[in-house]
């Protein structure tokens, strides 16, 4: 059918056609949409075309409730919570709004209408990859329950041209290409060319006194770029609320190439655009051992500054004072990177706005708030002074005098102990004076909080001991959560209907503890029935989805058995590997009688400099190569590598999961989150004891979770006793036969040295304690295939597992933060 305006009159609706539901008005504004923005007719449109034509009908649903939301928060003058992360990744966006709209079946029904198929349109839009994994996605979902609690919010980050690297797989490598999200446009964004501010780089300071006889200091920059707002809507589910994410874009200020220009330097000028779009041109990855680079120092105050005098900006349009500045905003600070926000308020409020230094660090200690998200020694944030003071001259001169305000503080309260000052120090003088960024956050902040119980424990006994023996009371824990929007309504539309069925309405979904309503019929056998087609439909779904996308469509009945996340020693994808490799040997030696069979699915990054993870990657490939290319195995072992993990990506896996691998060492994963997107989707954990594990194994019951291996404390006393995995080598027979069975040559046409790194760093070093941790691994497993042997048992454990995992909805977080550590209240917004 046509699509232009001559259609209009014959279906006149009687609602705005921006803002109207139902679908007739959909139909409408789609097709003006298309017309009149992608400037395209239906016959003419390509894929994009389509997909930008459904995202601008959507926008413009969310644009009144957008502007409505900013208006209420103005006038009632609420506290507002600001977001402060290097990384959002916040995924498609189509779909979850169609969803938080309420509007998913009458968009199902509009497409109909227009022979448009909706789940390919959804298919069409890019995510935005702008996160590297945990750490961004909490943030993304933090910003959803943010908008559906009604908390005034705006998330503050950095708009990077290219996100995380796009992987591909190439004989069985990682490859890495570079991720081109905007090449297409961005559908979702606001361009804000009037909120911009100039951001200042190295140079040098001044000190001057004033008339009243007060010294103040002046920073004189050499290079200034600005920051540019782009922003993004994110409406609450459910609710009225739409809150803000803003994304900075670094460009070079006109006047910068007018004056090269006319002193006849043109590629000076040139080269000194092309600098300033440099600090939000990509994202870094983390777990890459080449970190320690200046653009990332610069992307970071890049966008705490644009942020703070955003912040800044509005609290003075307000009020027209800076004083309670503290009471208007709640500063989230998302790990370290966004910590030098703590000395640059300090230096908006003392050089810029010529508050006194007492009052601005009271303002600033009471706006700023410290999440941790690990307890990796390497992982923790250290800036050379050099740098730094080249940098960011004056940052580093009101850093010396926090850490010199604050050394005195410790040395009252704890007399004569050097060793703590220099412990507690701000700059550490052992490894080359290095500014210690998680000391900066700590000091700055009135709430430092781990993100899961076990984590935030051993904060306070490990590397944030000194800290909470000087300020107990700053120390708590949030244990994150996932939004159930995206991770069950979105992604798993067949269970969603299913639990709403069951539990009587879809309160559940605002209200997660509802899910308990499914308990008293964990043994119903009509719900058992229905419970496992919801299973097999998305086990069916991913398998065509595999076959497709890796040439392997792999028997919906086999256990899928899913590890999905970063590749990195300490996740131990290598454990899970080892298991594969004893099953296998348990073929070759006496045939599959006995085999449960399985699909091991495995997923996930690693860091383009990170050599071991890439090798596991390798070696997760050609393990597969062999195995399912063996008569021997007959299919009944099925390994697959899924390439290019990412939020759309996951939203296959979870709902297709049986298993779900979350096997790190104890005491290295601060929380995971991916162990709850599974659970939700009712997926049977195998884990350790860390992170989130933990919390999620009290919850659904030890008795539905397959737990293994060292506790934290033991692994801590292991260590210390001097662990060797070598021995472990020498004495087990199995371990033994499969390591050398990797360093055989049998995954690498012959090549015994190809593997050789890895095998000869589990006899030696093993610094996650694969080995140790290996055999309790291999009987945990046996226990699973046992009880998926049973679908009764198994079907009943899947069932509690949802109706119990109601505490790791992110609203739940949200309202421990909002009531603990922000002191913030809904603000309802009415039409
Ligand atoms: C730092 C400096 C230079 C370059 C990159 C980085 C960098 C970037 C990202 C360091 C770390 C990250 C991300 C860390 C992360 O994702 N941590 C995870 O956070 C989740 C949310 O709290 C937890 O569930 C995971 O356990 C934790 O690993």
């Amino acid at each position: 059918m046509s699509l232009t305006t001559a259609a209009r009159s014959a279906t006149e609706p009687h609602e705005p056609i921006r803002t109207g539901l139902s679908k007739d008005t959909l139909v409408q504004a789609f097709g003006d949409n298309l017309f009149y923005v992608q400037g395209r007719f239906r016959e003419v449109a390509s894929p994009y075309d389509l997909f930008m034509a459904a995202a601008f009908t959507v926008r413009d649903r969310m644009l009144e409730l957008w502007i409505k939301s900013a208006r209420t928060y103005k006038e009632k003058n609420s506290r507002t919570v600001a977001y402060l992360s290097a990384e959002f990744l916040i995924g498609p966006q189509l779909g979850l709004n169609m969803v938080k709209l309420g509007i998913t079946e009458a968009a199902r029904e509009a497409g109909k209408e227009l022979d448009l198929d909706l789940e390919a349109i959804l298919e069409t839009e890019e995510e935005p990859g702008l996160g590297n994994g945990g750490l961004g996605r909490l943030a993304a979902c933090y910003m959803d329950s943010l908008a559906t609690l009604q908390i005034p919010a705006i998330g503050y980050g950095i708009r990077y041209e290219f996100g995380i690297f796009d992987q591909q797989i190439i004989d069985g490598w990682q490859v890495e290409k570079g991720d081109t999200w905007l090449r297409n446009g961005n559908p979702w964004e606001i361009h804000r060319p009037k909120i911009c501010f100039p951001v200042g780089f190295g140079g040098h300071t001044e000190q001057h006194t004033d008339p009243a006889g007060i010294t103040h200091t002046r920073w004189i920059p050499e290079l200034v770029v600005n920051g540019v707002a782009y922003d993004t809507p994110i409406p609450g589910y459910g609710v009225n609320n739409v809150n803000l994410l803003r994304l900075w874009k670094s460009e070079a200020p006109e006047s910068f190439d007018f004056q090269a220009f006319n002193t006849g330097n043109y590629y000076g000028a040139v080269h000194a655009k092309i600098e300033a779009e440099t600090i939000s041109k990509v994202l870094y990855p983390n777990d890459d051992p080449e970190v320690g680079k200046e653009l990332r120092l610069k992307q970071q105050f890049f966008f705490v500054s644009c942020s703070l005098r955003d912040m800044i900006r509005l609290e003075l349009s307000n009020t027209g004072t800076l004083e309670h500045f503290h009471k208007k905003f709640a500063i989230q600070l998302n790990d370290t990177h966004p910590s030098l926000a703590v000395a640059e308020l300090m230096r908006l409020l003392v050089d810029e706005h010529l508050m006194n230094w007492e009052q601005a660090w009271d303002i600033t200690r009471h706006a700023c708030h410290f999440t941790n998200h690990t307890l990796l020694p390497e992982a923790l944030e250290t800036w050379p002074i050099e740098l730094f003071g080249r940098l960011l001259p004056r940052h580093l001169e009101i850093i010396y005098q926090i850490n010199q305000l604050f050394l005195d503080e410790v040395r009252v309260k704890f007399f004569e102990d050097d060793d703590r000052v220099r412990r507690l120090s701000l700059i550490d003088e052992n490894n080359g004076r290095r500014v210690r960024m998680a000391h900066l956050a700590a000091v700055g902040s009135c709430a430092i909080n781990g993100v899961a119980e076990l984590h935030s424990e051993l904060l306070k006994s490990t590397v944030m001991r000194d800290f909470h023996d000087m300020y107990p009371d700053r120390f708590h824990n949030v244990t994150n959560g996932v939004t159930p929007r995206r991770f069950m309504v979105l992604c798993n539309p067949r269970l969603a209907r299913l639990i709403t069925k069951v539990c009587g309405d879809n309160r559940w979904i605002r209200d997660l503890e509802c899910l308990s309503a499914l308990e008293p019929h964990a043994d119903d056998s009509a719900l058992h029935e229905r419970w496992r087609a919801v299973k097999t439909a998305a086990k069916t779904d991913l398998s065509n989805w595999l076959g497709q996308e890796t040439g392997i469509a792999p028997d919906p009945s086999s256990l899928f058995d899913i590890q999905a996340k970063r590749i990195h020693e300490y996740k131990r994808q290598h454990l899970n590997l080892l298991h594969v490799l004893a099953l296998y040997e348990q073929i070759k030696n006496q045939g599959t009688d006995g085999i449960v069979p399985r699909t091991f699915i495995f997923g996930g990054k690693a860091a383009p400099g990170y050599t071991m993870a890439k090798l596991i990657i390798k070696l997760i490939n050609a393990v597969g190569e062999v195995i399912n290319h063996d008569p021997a195995v007959n299919g009944t072992l099925r390994v697959i590598f899924m390439p290019d993990f990412n939020v759309k990506r996951g939203q296959r896996l979870y709902p297709a999961a049986d298993l779900s691998e979350q096997i790190s060492l104890a005491g290295k994963e601060a929380s995971g989150t991916g162990n709850m997107k599974f659970s939700m989707n009712g997926a049977l954990t195998i884990g350790t004891l860390d992170g989130a594990n933990v919390e999620i194994r009290e919850e659904v019951g030890a008795e539905n979770f397959f737990l293994f291996g060292m506790t934290a404390a033991e692994v801590q006393r292991r260590q210390a006793e001097g662990y060797d995995p070598y021995q472990i080598y020498s004495t087990n027979a199995q371990v033994k036969s499969l390591l050398d069975l990797i360093a055989s040559g049998l995954f690498s046409h012959g090549d015994a040295g190809l593997f050789q790194p890895l095998v000869e760093n589990l006899m030696y070093q093993d610094p996650f304690m694969v080995l140790a941790d290996f055999h309790d691994y291999v009987e945990c497993q046996r226990k699973v295939a046992d009880a998926y042997g049973d679908p009764r048992h198994w079907t009943r454990m899947s069932i509690l597992n949802v109706a119990r995992i109601g505490k790791f909805s992110s609203d739940r977080a949200i309202q421990e933060y909002a009531e603990r550590i922000w002191q913030v209240e809904p603000e309802p917004v009415s039409l």
